[in-house]
């Protein structure tokens, strides 16, 4: 997209968005679509962040201080019109714009497509702190792959999940500015050559990196950061002699083959899957990321060990892990610098983040592919894991065992902080996965609980609320979220709570809009229970679907007794190699056939699934919910991040002690939040009891219930793997969980009914959720981890 507009000091919004509808997008008023005017406002809004963009890069090169390169597989940020808009304080101003037209200013923000670089909780953490780091001033740089197509989309057919191709980037947007002049040959496989008493790399294989950059605007436009993504692109366009040769699909393979690595997002967060395509994704971008991260150090200093007094890299998981070899060998190999020196210097930079527990999401890579794709990697790790067992002796860590090359040991080995991501995760990752690691280096693990923006997760998502917050105690609260705080005695005034309520009232009537467009009609007075996470047998979606199942079965013995009408809404989507998981989404939509279907009862109890699950149907489903469903097996979740946006938007949580719902229930107080189910010690302790699930659904006659009417086809299918799971096995405690998490639910009907006192807890889980805000987890990153100062201009 071409800019010629140029903007002319003094020239209001509205003239700009006219004057880029006329010459950028050569379109007159009368005859733009919506697209034009989201490209025109796009255009006018981008032109007002890109000074404050120049002025955040001159006062960072003028500083000279620390920067921070947060390396990332993923950044799922979803739209950015609206971000942008909220942030420059133009938001009253486009809606008068558009209202002018009898054109709906949000219609036409929605018009942009939602970019989803990103599987779930991973890629929106990274996109939150993109936003964060720009609000705090941290100067920053996040580094990813521009992919052409991001995560999948979802539709159902007959209630089983379908992918199609999701493709982002052949929508107009106005976020991205090619870099061709930034562009490194990334390399694989080939040999290693000494030369002299140089050791030295000769790839086999090369393709271009080639950079685009999104400006990322903080709050108020104070300062504003870049996200740089790669796009993988052949050093030969074209191969001539085989086009002259009659062979035009040969001509082009040069081409498609390099352009596989950034071609598509591995739709997967737990299995390792396409192993040779994902390392080359994962070694091109921290490649090229590294280099361009060391060009622009060479700018400024000529003096490779003060490399960590200037340079902080935070590897999102061990995607990227793949820079502490490369890091090596680029000081050691090509800059000239000691082995061991280059090894220190590395680990000076490097932090690395662990998100997660579950074994099969560990990154291992077998020798032979590592072998084949990075030979010189493979040896710089051979000689870090020698010299880490000369310095102690006794260790049993290993970081190539068992034929395989272990990410997770070596990402532990090349950082100087290792974090996880709640109290609880952190504290589990010290007594399991880096147990012995943690013995080894004792100060090296740091808990940062993970965090979301205010901006968009109430500020944007939210007007009703977000107003009536500001109303009620200023508008301070957007960049210091523990201003909330304030609301505390507003829970006791009747008058507040009114509004309150009211708000999420209207909140609920635009999501029964939205339901009923999509042919479910809901109730907007029943009470909205929302479960929207990635689908995952950890995540408990099928626990949920029994407790439903159950109820509705008890609604219908009895159709005329006083029950609580409730919506339970799911979403989200499953990998698509993950077969139980979609076999949980075919049980949910199945389940909702028939109850949303049956006269003696859709009255009382509704099942909604709407389709693809993103960012922007989360901003439509987080502000009208009443219930926050946090239900995983205690002892898997890392964080969890979707519970923070709940609580802050007023929902009231019904969870396990997991992740950071332990820290949630801490501040919002336990009275506020709904406690049911095992410790992760007990779960552990659980599962060494013979039969347990047999024995759980022995004592638990509405679990048996449930499962006898899913296995005798009540549902249609018979769903035996679900309930085969669950009887036998049951890894995920399920069974054992479930009279437990049926007397939770039962307690929130009952608070529910008390709307007075209900509202009261919902304000105070607003009040007293400030701390989620991912300025604070930012701030914690910048001092415990890089040793970052925060700037302004
Ligand atoms: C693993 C893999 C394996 C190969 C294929 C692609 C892929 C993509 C992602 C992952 C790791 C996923 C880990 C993850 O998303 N963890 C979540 O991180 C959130 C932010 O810290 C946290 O709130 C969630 O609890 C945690 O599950």
């Amino acid at each position: 997209m071409k800019d010629v507009h140029v903007p002319r000091p003094g020239e209001t919004l509205s003239d700009a968005i006219l004057q880029h509808l006329k010459y950028s997008l050569g379109k007159d008023a009368a005859h733009a679509t919506t697209t034009d005017w989201r490209m025109a406002l796009s255009l006018a809004i981008r032109d007002r962040i890109v000074d404050p963009w120049f002025a955040s890069t001159r006062a960072t090169y003028a500083k000279q201080g620390k920067r921070v390169y947060y390396l990332s597989m993923e950044f799922l940020i979803g739209r950015l019109l609206e971000d942008a808009t909220v942030n420059l304080g133009l938001m009253d101003e486009v809606a008068e714009f558009f209202d002018d037209r009898s054109l709906d200013a949000r219609m036409v923000m929605q018009d942009e497509p939602d970019a989803a670089l990103g599987n779930g909780g991973l890629g929106r953490l990274a996109a939150c702190f993109l936003e964060s780091m720009s609000t705090v001033g941290c100067p920053a740089y996040g580094y990813g792959i521009r992919y052409e197509h991001g995560l999948f989309k979802q539709s159902f057919e007959g209630g089983r999940q379908m992918e199609a191709p999701e493709d982002w980037l052949t929508e107009a947007h106005a976020w991205e500015f090619e870099r061709p002049e930034s562009s490194y040959r990334i390399g694989f496989g080939g040999a290693v050559k000494v030369l002299g008493n140089r050791t030295v790399w000769q790839p086999e294989e090369t393709v271009l990196a080639r950079a685009y950059d999104m400006p990322m605007i903080g709050w108020q436009g104070r300062w504003a950061n870049t996200l740089r993504l790669w796009s993988a692109r052949p050093e030969t366009v074209f191969d001539l002699d085989r086009f002259n040769a009659g062979d035009y699909y040969g001509a082009a393979e040069p081409e498609a083959l390099a352009r596989t690595i950034s071609r598509v997002l591995y739709p997967d967060d737990t299995t390792e899957e396409g192993k040779r395509l994902r390392l080359k994704q994962e070694f091109f971008f921290t490649a090229a990321s590294l280099r361009d991260i060391l060009r622009r150090f060479e700018d400024e200093y000529d003096d490779w060990s003060i490399l960590p007094s200037k340079v902080a890299i935070q590897l999102n998981d061990t995607h990227p892990a793949i820079a502490g070899p490369e890091l090596v060998r680029l000081l050691h190999d090509e800059k000239g610098m000691d082995f061991d020196a280059a090894v220190e210097a590395a680990r000076g930079c490097l932090g690395y983040t662990n998100h997660t527990l579950l074994p099969e999401a560990l990154e291992r890579w077998s020798i032979e592919l590592m072998r084949s794709l990075l030979p010189r990697h493979l040896q710089i790790i051979e000689r870090i894991d020698a010299a880490h067992a000369a310095a102690h002796p006794d260790r049993k860590v290993v970081l190539i065992g068992d034929g395989d090359v272990q990410m997770g040991p070596i990402a532990f080995t090349m950082a100087h902080r290792v974090n996880g991501v709640s109290a609880l995760h952190t504290g589990l990752m010290k007594e399991t996965v880096f147990a012995e690691l943690n013995r080894l280096h004792p100060n090296r693990i740091v808990n940062e609980t993970n965090g979301i923006t205010p901006r968009r997760w109430v500020l944007a998502a939210n007007p009703r609320l977000s107003g009536l917050i500001t109303e009620a105690i200023g508008d301070g609260w957007v960049d210091d979220l523990e201003e909330l705080m304030q609301l505390e005695p507003m829970a006791d005034d009747a008058q507040f709570r009114d509004e309150y309520a009211a708000a999420k009232r209207a909140n609920k009537v635009d999501l029964a809009n939205y339901l009923g467009q999509q042919g479910l009609a809901v109730d907007p007075d029943a009470m909205f229970d929302v479960q929207i996470k990635r689908i995952h047998e950890y995540k408990r979606q099928h626990l949920n679907i029994l407790q439903t199942i159950a109820l509705w079965q008890e609604i219908k013995d009895d159709p005329k007794g006083d029950w609580v009408p409730q919506v339970k809404v799911f979403g989200g989507k499953a990998a698509p190699g993950y077969v139980f998981a979609k076999e949980i989404i075919f049980l949910i939509n199945a389940v909702a056939e028939v109850i949303n279907n049956d006269p003696d009862t859709s009255h009382l109890l509704k099942v909604a699934y709407p389709a693809n699950y993103n960012v922007t149907l989360a901003e439509r489903l987080i502000p009208a919910a009443e219930v926050s469903q946090q239900i995983s097996t205690a002892g898997k979740e890392a964080s969890g991040t979707g519970n923070m946006k709940f609580a802050l938007n007023g929902a009231l949580t019904i969870g396990t002690l997991d992740g950071a719902n332990v820290e949630i229930r801490e501040l919002v107080g336990a009275d506020n939040f709904f406690l049911f189910g095992m410790t992760a010690q007990e779960v552990v302790a659980r599962r060494q009891i013979d039969d347990h699930a047999a024995k759980a659904i022995a004592e638990a006659p509405r679990l048996k219930r449930a499962m006898d009417a899913i296995a005798s086809g009540t549902f249609g299918e018979r769903f035996a793997s679900i309930t085969e799971n669950v009887s036998g096995d049951d890894y995920f405690c399920v069974a054992s969980d479930f009279a437990d998490y049926w007397r939770a639910s039962r307690d929130l009907e009952v608070a529910y009914r008390d709307q007075a006192d209900w509202t009261r807890m919902a304000v105070l889980n607003t009040a007293r959720s400030g701390w989620f805000s991912s300025d604070r987890t930012i701030r914690g990153y910048m001092s415990d981890i890089w040793g970052a100062e925060a700037l302004s201009v």
